[in-house]
């Protein structure tokens, strides 16, 4: 198939000449500028447009094979992607890489200097975001027709900065110069509405019609999202709100009233305006949930604009759709489609609800109740009067069943229902989302697990088939491969071909490599560059990382609790034979987690306290790399040796910076939380560093009764390393930090201390033994295949989505 030979066009060449040809092409007609005179950003954009067109063409291929075998569609609703940097990885993709690095010459730039104007697009806030984006690769790489649905904030992630130690932010304009990426779509647009209300439809008992207050416009634009070693590209169709031509009241501005002529427009663009900066943590405001009924109303409209083209009948919408909903943001799709079927197309409501459950999936990301979002009835009556209509409807049919099933458990039933009546009546959006879809999954075992014995185990009683794991797993292409290419290259030397890219088991042929001792020294070899590069310290100091949001639960003070006693052990014994350690930080803290930003500024005034102290600084330092996001995680992840990952067990749904991390020779060390046990199981046990309670003896201590103080009390060097910030020793900063642990200590840092602290220790036995810590981090990366995207949509395609790859024809 070449479509591009029907309308008469040329094929787009593959050497150096034909691409620098393109490339000149762009420059000139496009960016309408010279080489002569061209500014870095219009090279920059010249040669996006010139990789853009070769991943078009196989964009224009993908969608014509798509719509000519009408498959089933997996359709991802996600409030966020973390898309990361576009032009290394497209160049990859597209297979364009070594010729654009030749072509660029005529620019007088090299391609690395073009890649450093390429900004990421911050559209998340951390894992759940990055998850997104790493199963919308994956899908295009195993040529599943799927389309990511989400929202184009013009504020992404806030921009993290250190002053005097503390958090800084600022707002992330990330596409103040435009995004070359992106292809506008205005002919999709969609209408939403919002507040006003209903009224009954003459002649049903069930229809309503629905009296908006306001109407937004919804402009779609997509980014494409190329397979990589295949010719599949999806999209990722992003939304942006903008008033309606009614919205500009030309009277008032005719008037004078300037502001006022622009207020409702200003209104309706505000909700794709900022991404919310909060990360597993509930927060009840209106915007949010403007936003989520946004995304899912064009979203939706449009799968049904889609499924329409091809199909005449409803009965076949639910075999031709799956609607995966990344946590429960876009759970308003579920009484939204039951409302366009019933109230637009005049579907009965039994058919209409049996179309609804088989076409949703929903995953779930934590186990943190305040994570877990509801909505004041009252803000939903007024903001989407129909919906909590339906919402009542659906609850109701749905207490039946219960009843039915337990009777007489009232108990149960007010558990259940999708109404909590404590307090305040709130809509419990993760019990809508259990009631209204076909599966629900955690996200990695013990997430699963736990997700069906303590949050939804009533839901799980009654629909036990329903509840799934699906483990996640992240991109090697991205993390591996862009990231860390010397690694890569090695790999492929030891393994003897590149096929571990889209068939990440076959890392375990380093299995037999991890003995060798040239090929280890290799291995270290490669650590070490990566370690210059990075620059962070001492090449040959053990480097520690913890990169993740800062959140409690997560325990960044634990990490810092070791530093302070190494600190304290070090002054104390200073000619000791201390390992040297680089301890790298870096992560934001939502602008509004004050009990988070209290320890950023605290680390750092430790950092800068050992920085200062003779004695300690040759063997100790500690390091904040500010604004944390995908581009700064590929270059921290390649450099590390050690891998924090030490939550509370039971709290981590998953983690996925553990992944990345032991893809790249990190050791772990970690608690038996999320999917560190998994990481465990499989580069065994002597290959991990564990320590601290496991979720059922956290679980245990939190209902006996917990008192820091006693562990305080009983434990010398950790009440010298509280005492000593209690003390003011690091600048007079971190009190509230010391008085959160010794007062209540909700993540039972103060427990897992001393096992923490033992587990270092043969952080540090394991270390000293070169030989054998190139040994285990080769049995890391030898054993971590598992933990592929790839092998995670593939767990989705099979299990819960039933979705078959469709393949795209190379051109002839
Ligand atoms: C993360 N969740 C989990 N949430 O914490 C992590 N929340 O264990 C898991 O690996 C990852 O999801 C992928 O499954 C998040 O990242 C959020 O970012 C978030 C954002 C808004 C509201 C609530």
């Amino acid at each position: 198939m070449d479509l591009r030979q029907g309308i008469g066009l040329r094929r787009l060449g593959t050497t150096a000449d034909e691409f620098q040809q393109d490339l000149l092409s762009s420059l000139y007609y496009r960016r309408g500028t010279t080489v002569e005179s061209a500014s870095p950003r219009d090279a920059y954009e010249a040669l996006v447009l010139t990789v853009r067109d070769r991943l078009a063409d196989r964009r224009a291929r993908t969608a014509a094979a798509h719509f000519a075998s009408n498959p089933r569609w997996v359709y991802y609703l996600s409030a966020e992607y973390l898309l990361g940097a576009q032009l290394e990885q497209n160049l990859l993709y597209s297979g364009t890489g070594e010729v654009a690095a030749e072509a660029v010459k005529v620019l007088g730039r090299s391609l690395e200097e073009i890649e450093d104007l390429d900004v990421e697009p911050g559209l998340g806030n951390g894992g759940l975001g990055r998850l997104a984006a790493c199963l919308v690769d994956s899908m295009a790489t195993r040529d599943i027709p799927a389309v990511g649905y989400g929202i184009r904030y013009d504020f992404g992630i806030f921009r993290q900065s250190l002053e005097g130690g503390a958090q800084a932010e600022r707002p992330d304009d990330w596409a103040f110069q435009g995004n070359p990426w992106e292809f506008p779509a205005p002919d999709d647009r969609q209408v939403v509405h919002f507040y006003g209300h209903t009224e009954p439809v003459a002649g049903s008992p069930i229809r309503k019609r629905w009296v908006p207050g306001e109407i937004v416009l919804g402009e779609p634009s997509h980014m494409l999202v190329p397979g990589y070693g295949t010719e599949t590209v999806n999209i990722v169709r992003l939304w942006r709100a903008r008033g309606s031509e009614a919205s500009f009241d030309l009277s008032r501005f005719s008037a004078g009233q300037y502001a006022e002529a622009v207020q409702e427009a200003v209104r309706a663009e505000n909700i794709s305006k900022v991404l919310y900066p909060d990360d597993s943590t509930e927060l009840g405001r209106e915007l949010r949930l403007k936003q989520q009924y946004f995304l899912c109303s064009c979203s939706l409209r449009d799968i049904i604009r889609r499924f329409r083209i091809r199909n005449q009948n409803w009965d076949d919408f639910a075999e031709k759709t799956v609607i995966q909903l990344n946590d429960t943001h876009p759970t308003i799709a579920i009484p939204e489609l039951m409302r366009l079927l019933v109230d637009e197309y005049e579907l009965d409501w039994d058919k209409a609800w049996s179309i609804t459950r088989r076409t949703f999936a929903y995953t779930c990301h934590t186990l943190l109740p305040e994570a877990l979002e509801t909505w004041p009835v009252h803000l939903f009556e007024r903001l989407l009067p129909r919906h909590l209509e339906i919402i009542y409807l659906i609850n109701m049919l749905f207490l039946r069943e219960v009843e039915d099933r337990f009777p007489g458990d009232t108990d149960r039933i007010r558990r259940m229902s999708i109404i909590g009546e404590e307090g305040e009546r709130r809509v419990r959006m993760a019990h809508l989302a259990v009631v209204g879809t076909e599966a629900v999954n955690g996200v990695a075992e013990l997430h699963s697990k736990l997700l069906r014995e303590t949050v939804l185990q009533d839901f799980a009683d009654l629909w036990p088939a329903k509840f799934q794991n699906v483990t996640n797993g992240v991109s090697p292409r991205r993390f591996v491969k862009l990231a860390n290419p010397r690694l890569s290259d090695l790999i492929t030397e030891g393994i003897g071909d590149d096929g571990w890219l889209t068939d990440l088991d076959k890392l375990a042929g380093l299995e037999r490599l991890a003995g060798d001792a040239s090929f280890a020294e290799r291995w270290r070899a490669v650590k070490r560059a990566n370690k210059i590069d990075l620059a962070a310290g001492d090449p040959d100091a053990l480097t520690d990382v913890m990169i993740k949001r800062f959140h409690e639960y997560k325990r960044q003070q634990l990490k810092l609790l070791h530093v302070i006693t190494m600190y304290h052990r070090i002054r104390a014994n200073p000619t000791g034979d201390w390992v040297p350690r680089v301890v790298l930080f870096a992560g934001k803290a939502a602008p509004a987690y004050h009990a988070a930003k209290s320890i950023i500024r605290l680390i750092n005034a430790v950092g800068a306290t050992i920085a200062a102290d003779p004695v300690v600084a040759p063997y100790l330092k500690v390091v904040f790399a500010e604004n944390y996001n995908v581009t700064l995680a590929e270059r921290i992840i390649p450099a590390a040796d050690l891998s924090e990952q030490i939550s509370l067990a039971g709290k981590e749904a998953s983690g996925t910076g553990n992944m990345k991390l032991a893809l790249n020779g990190a050791l772990t060390i970690g608690t038996l939380d999320g999917a560190n046990i998994e990481i465990r199981a499989r580069v065994g046990e002597d290959n991990f560093f564990l320590f601290g309670l496991d979720a059922f003896e956290a679980a245990e201590m939190r209902i006996r009764g917990y008192h820091p103080r006693e562990f305080y009390d009983r434990d010398a060097e950790l009440k010298t390393a509280l005492d000593s910030i209690m003390s003011g020793a690091f600048g007079g900063v971190g009190h509230e930090v010391a008085e959160s642990l010794l007062g209540w200590d909700e993540y039972l840092t103060l427990v897992d201390y001393r096992s923490y602290l033992e587990s270092q220790d043969e952080v540090e036995a394991a270390w000293r033994d070169r030989d054998r810590w190139t040994r285990m981090s080769i049995l890391n990366t030898a054993h971590s295949g598992f933990f592929s995207a790839d092998r995670t949509v593939s767990d989705y395609a099979a299990r819960i989505w039933r979705v078959a790859p469709v393949t795209v024809p190379r051109e002839d």
